[in-house]
């Protein structure tokens, strides 16, 4: 589906928006010529020359616009759902005890395992609507529900299908190292060779994998077993991210910096050692709000640290059947300003350019001048803060993709 009403070549406007441009808001108000798939001009609407609106349609007046959303991380593709471990946690199991027993993760595995590449399919695209309905432009989908190469690549294909079929760019992740399956139980380093060996070499020669994550913490991977799955990345030439002291500190934020990571991800956990590492690698610091939320976690991310040290902060939905089944990305603006205490300004730019960046796409994505992809959202709002502030959906009065309007 690339729309139905497009109209890619001809030159249009955009009059009078407030424009977060990915990083700052605009002090005045706005005109957006768009053409060819680009944004040809940018300039305040008080310079805008009179005859452009009798030269060209005005496809969309006042209104705020922002860059496309850009949710940086999700575990979007996976079988089953856990409705009933949902329950379990309202009396009172844990998110690590669920585990510990065989379930979460690993229940989820073994719906996804069962699930044909059309289940999977068919079940992600739903949440993908949604996300797209709610401004989403490009995302990153993980594997790691499969858990061998049959399985990890049936997940790959479909996050690669998604993005081919509905008007989003998907960023694929490779996360075989999310949680150990159960026939290398007792066995954790015989699968990391199998991941290493096996697993990643074949998926990186399908070009199914742009870059390659592990989960960090006791309950999963340690740090050696971390380090044999980015040294054999780094062979393949794929950047790596990390799902870092989310439940405790293992110190997997400097193992991140030390291989250049794109992002560190959770880091509720994260300490002032890691701060230093990850702000000297120029890491990404990506903030996941619904799982905060979803866990009732009261260790909050160093947002203020952070912030001192320039660290970039993205936020993510971790959109995933377990520990967030959230599929909003708006939704997180309000939850990192509510609950992490980041500005407007900080969660908009979140979801934006420095998301952008920790896919390692800051140059060409989440932002807005001219010459880049005229891929933006215009929403009914007199001000970008407002996109935080407020929790409401059917807000986007368009959203136009390399150029295109997408219908809503
Ligand atoms: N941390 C997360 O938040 C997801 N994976 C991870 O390592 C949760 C995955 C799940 O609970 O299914
Ligand atoms: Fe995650």
């Amino acid at each position: 589906m690339t729309g139905t009403s497009t109209t890619p070549h001809q030159t249009q406007l955009w009059v009078g928006v407030r424009l977060f441009d990915g990083t700052r808001t605009h002090d005045e108000p706005m005109t957006l010529v768009v053409a060819d798939g680009r944004i040809k001009q940018m300039l305040p609407s008080s310079k805008q020359p009179a005859q452009w609106e009798s030269d060209w349609p005005v496809a969309g007046r006042g209104g705020v616009v922002t860059p496309g959303l850009i949710d940086c991380h999700t575990h979007l593709v996976f079988g089953g759902n856990r409705a009933g471990e949902f329950e379990q946690r309202l009396e009172g199991v844990s998110y690590a005890e669920i585990a510990a027993q065989g379930g979460g993760i690993l229940s989820t595995v073994n719906a996804t395992r069962s699930a044909s590449e059309d289940d999977l399919f068919a079940s992600a695209k739903p949440r993908l609507e949604a996300l797209i309905a709610d401004g989403v432009t490009t995302i990153e989908i993980k594997s790691g529900y499969g858990l061998s190469l049959e399985h990890e690549r049936k997940m790959l294909r479909v996050a690669r299908r998604l993005g081919r079929e509905l008007p989003v760019d998907v960023m694929t992740t490779f996360l075989g190292a999310h949680a150990l399956p159960p026939e290398y139980k007792g066995r954790a380093d015989d699968y990391i060779t199998d991941v290493c060996e096996h697993m990643l070499p074949a998926l990186a020669a399908e070009q199914l994998v742009d870059a390659v994550d592990v989960f960090c913490e006791n309950i999963a991977f340690s740090i050696d077993q971390c380090e044999r799955v980015f040294t054999a990345s780094k062979q393949h030439g794929l950047p790596v991210k990390g799902h870092v002291e989310q439940l405790s500190n293992q110190h997997g934020s400097e193992l991140c910096a030390q291989y250049q990571a794109l992002s560190v991800d959770h880091i509720e956990w994260l300490d002032e050692a890691g701060i230093a590492a990850i702000q000297r690698s120029g890491t990404v610091a990506t903030l996941l709000p619904g799982a905060f939320y979803t866990l009732r976690d009261t260790t909050l991310p160093p947002v203020e640290k952070l912030r001192q040290a320039g660290v970039p902060m993205a936020v993510a939905t971790d959109a995933n059947p377990g520990s967030s089944p959230i599929f909003q990305l708006t939704l997180m603006l309000n939850m990192a300003c509510t609950l992490f205490r980041l500005t407007p300004t900080e969660a908009l730019q979140g979801v934006t350019q420095n998301a952008a960046r920790a896919l390692g796409l800051g140059d060409t994505h989440g932002l807005l001048a001219e010459g880049h992809a005229a891929t933006f959202c215009h929403w009914q709002a007199d001000h970008p803060a407002e996109l935080a502030y407020s929790v409401q959906p059917n807000r986007l009065l368009s959203r136009v993709f390399k150029g295109e309007l997408t219908p809503l």
